[in-house]
């Protein structure tokens, strides 16, 4: 019998005041239940929203370096925990036992690095126009914050929003992935088991429209970060808009790794296939497109399908598996009809194109790994993220011309050049309209202690992770202090001081 999971609100674990619930089924293995997590509505969002609300004074009061030092704990109880919730990934989510155990890293690392930033949430102080006064600018927490996340990454996705949210001193309510519910649930029991206080996280499962939408339409919301879905986050971002609330969306890349004819093949072909096929290509920053210098296209496409043909499919907690299923149905339907398309636009497909349905593929939702050459930079397989295991060979006659090819979406989050000239590798750097690019590695693998996020449609609002400049910048807000002990009226910009 599978396990039950609850919502956690107020200190509290309850069930949907409806009653309802819904499965979260292990898409290596369909037939198997992971858990049955609650399907709240309104009245759930609500009762969550009001109890973040009501701890938050508290919460805001406690001096930064205790809410890290609960985050230090978190992080280690995280580390002890690290096998189960990386086994726990890969059987509700479906990537590879060696990739689920870096999910769960990712949030060990924040944790951590956030604790160390409850000693660090500093301001400037800067020196006044006028004698016998001070001034500063600090960082406050901004409220109640509304967390969004999405099911490709259960644990790491919400340790960015959350640690952050946390250690700025702002109280929660997280809104995981129906598909990934049992992951966020253990994930808050990690926080709880760490010692924060009632009513600073809260956790309501459920769908977008009955949850999701509540929960961003609340007046009590002060801020929302949201990762997932380009149509989902550009509504969110419009009604938030209207409100004047603020909002940090991460919605999804079309990303590319350009290799040029002086690369070292065996490294980009590597990189291609880690970046394209990781994950099954559900991550934001899948490598999608392979943009190639005409001198080594032919050469680089032969052994880039030799490797992707010999991945080995399967569940993803068997140690012979390169490759798991896609996270659901609908994934799979999305990546058949987006093949169709490139077929029918035009594009060669080399490797794939096919819905799995053999030996260890038999029970799940499971997608060959696909390859299309010959795609022209517009074409809809080209433009659109597609989230699966989908790659477009795009050739070109020169550097300026990738670049261009790279640029010429709608998305900014990730590039990556291979290349072994330095000035080209500059170039790149200088010119590639993205928030993240990779020299001589892959577009996947960012790290927790610098910003993630991209350009253009890939989202508004401050980066994730990272610090300074990273989501320090979402999760508070800046106040500033001016404090003259003159005992007279001064008048900064008018009264002119005098060297004495
Ligand atoms: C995502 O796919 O939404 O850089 C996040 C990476 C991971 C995070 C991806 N660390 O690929």
């Amino acid at each position: 019998m599978p396990e039950s999971y609850l919502n956690h609100i107020n200190g509290q674990w309850v069930p949907a005041v409806s009653g309802q619930t819904m499965d979260s089924l292990n898409p290596a293995r369909t037939d198997e239940i992971i858990g049955i997590i609650p399907r709240s509505s309104t009245e759930d969002v609500d009762r969550a929203v009001t109890a973040a609300r009501s701890a938050f004074d508290r919460w805001r009061l406690t001096p930064a370096p205790i809410r890290g030092e609960i985050l230090y704990a978190a992080a280690e109880v995280f580390k002890r925990e690290k096998n189960r919730l990386g086994r726990l990934v890969t059987m509700e989510m479906g990537k590879v036992l060696s990739e689920g155990l870096g999910d769960a890293q990712e949030a060990i690392d924040m944790a951590y690095y956030m604790a160390g930033e409850g000693r660090r949430l500093s301001g400037e102080t800067v020196h006044s126009e006028l004698r016998d006064k001070d001034m500063k600018s600090i960082r406050v927490p901004k409220g109640v914050f509304g967390l969004i996340t999405p099911w490709n990454f259960p644990i790491a996705i919400p340790a960015w929003k959350v640690c952050a949210a946390l250690i700025c001193g702002n109280t929660l309510v997280f809104k995981p992935s129906s598909y990934t519910g049992v992951c966020a649930t253990e994930f808050v029991r990690v926080l709880i088991e760490a010692g924060l206080p009632p009513g600073v996280p809260n956790l309501v499962h459920g769908t977008g429209p009955e949850v999701g939408t509540p929960l961003v339409d609340h007046p009590e919301v002060d801020a929302v970060s949201f990762t997932g879905s380009w149509v989902v986050g550009s509504q969110i971002e419009a009604g938030l808009g209207r409100n004047h609330k603020e909002v940090a969306t991460e919605m999804g890349g079309k990303n590319a790794i350009i290799v040029l004819n002086d690369a070292d093949l065996d490294l980009a072909v590597e990189g291609a296939v880690w970046g394209g096929f990781g994950t099954t290509g559900q991550r934001c920053t899948a490598a999608s497109r392979i943009v190639l210098q005409a001198g080594i296209h032919d050469q680089f496409v032969k052994a880039f399908k030799a490797k992707a043909a010999a991945l080995v499919l399967g569940d993803g907690l068997l140690p012979e598996t390169d490759v798991g299923p896609l996270a659901h149905w609908d994934q799979l339907e999305k990546v058949s009809q987006y093949v169709q398309v490139g077929i029918k636009e035009g594009a060669t497909l080399v490797l794939g194109g096919k819905i799995c349905r053999d030996g260890a593929c038999a029970t799940g939702y499971f997608y060959t790994p696909t390859i299309f050459v010959d795609v022209q930079p517009q074409m809809t397989i080209a433009q659109e993220e597609i989230f699966g295991p989908v790659v477009s060979v795009i050739k070109v006659q020169d550097l300026g011309e990738a670049i261009e090819v790279v640029n010429g979406v709608r998305y900014g989050l990730s590039s990556a050049i291979y290349t072994r000239d330095v000035n080209a590798a500059a170039t790149a750097e200088r010119d590639l309209d993205t928030g993240l690019v990779y020299i001589n590695a892959s577009t996947i693998g960012a790290e927790i202690h610098l910003p993630f996020g991209g350009t253009k449609a890939t989202g508004l609002g401050p980066r994730e992770a990272g610090g300074r400049g990273g989501s320090l910048d979402h999760y508070t807000k800046w106040k500033v202090i001016y404090r003259d002990f003159s005992g007279k009226l001064q008048k900064a910009q008018i009264d002119t001081q005098k060297p004495t």
